[in-house]
């Protein structure tokens, strides 16, 4: 294969097309060829002996643009352009991870409050359970209170399973707050102090007597009034308030049937 490096030729058809093309000035008596092969820039042209030529494509509009290029001016305004609307897009999506992360963070806060007030609620309706009537069998020593008044812990009894002692499971249960690591803890019977919901900011407990007035006698009371108040774990930096915690304060009332029976 002989090799005409350096040869110029203007060829009037696309570069990998196989149709007919012209070539101007070329050594010897090659005029009229077909490209069937590329290889970078240079083609085999046939029905002649296989020979490489460097081409060089008539110039076209498109290609003259092309050749043309961009100014320096044009570069940095195309980057600072995509930088921006890099920086935007970014924004947005900050913006949005965060809140994302917000509305989780509310939501595991309600769900945590909720679930421990359901299982308070559902509890202080047992209190004073007493199917054996041992708070009205004239003996004094057997006798419980329902709700025993205290003013940061609710204290809970009843004979859930009516064989007349407070000994067996769930039958002797007191709610209490942990301020040390906003903690509701809920002990039952001599058991320890077990951890029922965690990022709690306070308990509230009122006891109500049969006419709806505040007492602290544990043989009056008839209603208790339970404000239980949770935050989200995380803290926002934009809230204001309680140093970036948002908080969620459930309230329930709950009036056990047994209590009016006790005595
Ligand atoms: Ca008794
Ligand atoms: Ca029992």
């Amino acid at each position: 294969m002989a090799d005409h490096w350096g040869t110029l030729f203007s060829l009037e058809m696309a570069v990998g097309s196989h149709k007919s093309a012209q070539a101007l000035g070329a050594p010897g008596k090659i005029k009229k060829c077909r490209i069937t092969t590329e290889v970078t820039s240079k083609f085999f042209i046939s029905p002649c002996t296989p020979i490489s030529y460097t081409a060089v494509l008539r110039p076209t509009a498109v290609s003259r643009l092309d050749q043309r290029g961009v100014t320096l001016t044009e570069l940095m305004v195309a980057l600072v352009m995509g930088l921006a609307t890099v920086a935007a897009v970014y924004s947005v999506h900050l913006v949005q991870v965060k809140q994302r992360i917000l509305q989780e963070d509310v939501m595991a806060m309600q769900q945590n409050a909720r679930a421990a007030m359901d299982l308070m609620t559902r509890e202080i309706r047992m209190a004073g359970y007493d199917p054996m009537g041992v708070n009205r069998d004239g003996s004094d020593s057997n006798d419980f209170s329902g709700v025993a008044y205290h003013p940061t812990e609710l204290q809970i009894k009843s004979d859930l399973n009516g064989n007349g002692l407070l000994t067996d499971s769930n039958e002797s249960i007191v709610f209490l707050y942990d301020a040390s690591t906003l903690t509701l803890r809920r002990k039952v019977g001599r058991g320890g102090r077990q951890p029922l919901a965690e990022h709690i900011q306070s308990l509230a407990l009122q006891y109500f007597d049969q006419g709806g007035a505040p007492t602290t006698d544990s043989t009056n009371i008839r209603m208790i009034e339970v404000a239980l108040t949770a935050q989200t774990e995380h803290a926002d930096p934009q809230y204001p308030k309680n140093e970036g915690h948002r908080t969620f304060t459930l309230r329930s009332r709950v009036t056990p049937r047994n209590l009016g029976l006790v005595r």
